[in-house]
């Protein structure tokens, strides 16, 4: 009888173990976690090779008052398996960012992966430049292997590009379609690159610096 429930023990235990053994290394998309570096909802400038803006260089969306107010939008992912252990060394090109509506958004292969693998810490984060044209007003999700964490709804992370067309590539179609909203006494936000809600030089000049910039 003792030796019966020692069996039975034994075996729960290996169970147990084994379950845990299972998850052990596999990211857990509830106990990893993801953030902005500032509150509130942001605008980031980018282009589709990767010269636009970084994140620690984005904006506070909209502005204040007709100015310009910097924001630091970098994202840090902390990668955690279902006990919540950090994951180290999991591959950049394995997380990347995905915006909850793309309709008007160009991705360029790879454009929005983790800047490097997720550290002894488990964590990764974004702040270089990333490859994309178009532009979207919705949430960005962190997903991992293709799934988005659940552990939040997403981020207030708004993108605009001088590729407005989202082709994935800024040629005079989008010089164009640029003039055409300069002009617009309704902003557009798809043009408003120094986002601020006021249409100006600092806009122009991010349109130029756009010019010719396509996919790698
Ligand atoms: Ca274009
Ligand atoms: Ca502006």
């Amino acid at each position: 009888m003792v030796l019966r429930k020692l069996m039975g023990i034994f075996a729960v235990t290996l169970i147990v173990c084994g379950a845990s053994f299972a998850t052990a290394g596999i990211p857990d998309l509830e106990e990893s976690t993801a953030d902005a570096a500032t509150a509130g909802t942001l605008s980031l400038f980018c282009l589709p090779n990767g010269a636009g803006s970084v994140f620690s260089d984005a904006y506070v969306k909209g502005g204040s008052g007709g100015s310009t107010v910097a924001a630091d939008a970098t994202v840090t992912l902390t990668l955690r398996d279902g006990g919540g252990f950090v994951i180290p060394n999991f591959p950049a090109e394995d997380m990347w960012l995905q915006w909850t509506d793309e309709a008007t958004l160009v991705v360029c292969a790879g454009g929005t992966i983790a800047d490097f693998d997720t550290d002894a810490s488990g964590v990764t984060s974004w702040n270089a430049g990333l490859n994309l044209g178009g532009f979207a007003e919705a949430l960005v999700q962190v997903r991992i292997n293709g799934d988005a964490l659940t552990s939040s709804a997403g981020i207030a992370l708004h993108v605009n590009s001088a590729d407005v067309n989202f082709d994935g590539v800024v040629n005079l179609a989008d010089v164009g379609t640029f003039s055409s909203d300069f002009a617009n006494p309704t902003v557009q936000y798809r043009s408003d690159f120094a986002n601020d809600g006021v249409m100006n030089v600092a806009d122009v000049g991010k349109m130029a610096l756009g010019v010719g910039a396509s996919c790698p």
